[in-house]
């Protein structure tokens, strides 16, 4: 296993990057989406929470991002010694009428079949990618973590409908007419997918990128009327049977997965990861399940992490894993810091591992 860092569009300079070495990552994991336009300093530390308008404004819907700000980004990320393992979502923007079926679906379609292209001859193998109207929403934050930590939850779900010209939590047209998203079922959300997925995977197949899918973070049923599409373990095998594509892989959050209400997390990583469908990996902790849960710090929630990656590298997975978000500690550099205590954390498991298999390993030849 590969330790990586995720870092947002505001982060993506030289500074950000030996920071991540520093930690003892080789890879990262990179957003260009701009959660963060016009926010006050402060909330740059925090993951995007939003409020009426989410996480704000989506990007340019007339310009996708360029083969040559691709190939900048990775040689900036290999002049500093790490990996560009993939990129971390689509924007709105680019692709709001594929998740709603509506009138400009088909271009958007090609339009994010040159992405996949442009990422692919950028020479970046991955793309992650959370298929979601609501997106991220009816979080809250405050000092829910150990030692009153500002972190995230949610309390109980929040059903209002998504006003028009609003999709993923970002507000893609703030001059959309009155109203509200059309409520569908979830038959049709998949039949959605399904459509996108026959559309882009030959695509990224040809182009060497495999697309990643987040499931449904938080995971309630439904999510401002909306259906939500992986919101349990099991549907992530619906995901995985709707198309045999290679290109047809999972972003896996472990955090997500706890807060689902049914399945075991540590079944759902064996499952998924001895079927080698893990594109790479979230990992986070959180203590409870939807409707109520927070995130905790990586030794301090519901979830044994160590079995977790113990597991994984029992099952071969040889990918990146990343933190997902960390809670913010209390100093001058609450984002920084909460990374540095994930990674070093991640880190000394992923030595222990490994180092426990090699002797075994010594072991079994010492026998025989
Ligand atoms: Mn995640």
């Amino acid at each position: 296993m590969k330790l990586g860092l995720g870092l947002y569009r505001h982060m993506l300079d030289a500074e950000h990057y030996r920071f991540a070495r520093q930690c003892g990552c080789t890879d990262l994991v990179v957003h260009l989406v701009d959660y963060f336009k016009g926010a006050p300093p402060d909330a740059l530390h925090n993951q995007p929470t939003g409020g009426n308008t989410g996480w704000g404004f989506a990007g340019d819907p007339n310009r996708l991002w360029s083969l040559e700000e691709l190939q900048n980004l990775r040689a900036q990320v290999e002049d500093e010694g790490l990996c560009l393992a993939a990129i971390e979502n689509f924007d709105p923007a680019h692709w709001h009428d594929i998740l709603l079926d509506g009138p400009q679906k088909a271009a958007q379609l090609e339009g994010i079949q040159t992405l996949i292209r442009r990422v692919g001859e950028a020479g970046i193998g991955c793309i992650g990618y959370n298929f979601s109207l609501a997106g991220v929403a009816a979080r809250i934050t405050g000092p829910l973590a150990r030692g009153g930590a500002m972190s995230v939850g949610t309390d109980g779900g929040d059903d209002t409908p998504i006003p028009n010209g609003m999709i993923w939590n970002m507000v893609y047209d703030a001059d959309a007419p009155a109203g509200t998203v059309a409520s569908i079922g979830y038959d049709e959300l998949w039949r959605r997918l399904e459509g996108f997925l026959d559309a882009v995977l030959p695509v990224a197949e040809a182009a060497g990128v495999t697309l990643a899918l987040h499931p449904d973070d938080p995971p309630f049923p439904t999510l401002r009327d909306t259906p939500r599409l992986v919101y349990q373990p099991a549907l992530y095998q619906k995901l995985i049977d709707l198309n045999s594509s290679r290109a047809n892989k999972l972003e896996f959050c472990v955090g997500t997965l706890a807060e689902m209400t049914e399945g075991d997390v540590y079944e759902s990583v064996e499952k998924y990861s001895a079927q080698g469908k893990i594109a790479y990996v979230h990992v986070r902790n959180v203590a409870g399940q939807v409707p109520r849960y927070h995130e905790t710090f990586i030794d301090d929630g519901d979830v044994d992490m160590l079995r977790v990656l113990r597991i994984l590298h029992q099952s071969g997975f040889e990918g990146v894993i990343i933190p997902d978000h960390t809670p913010q500690m209390s100093c001058a550099a609450p984002w920084h810091a909460g990374m540095a205590y994930a990674l070093g954390w991640m880190k000394a498991a992923l030595t222990t591992i490994e180092t426990e298999s090699a002797q075994s390993v010594a072991q079994s030849v010492k026998l025989s």
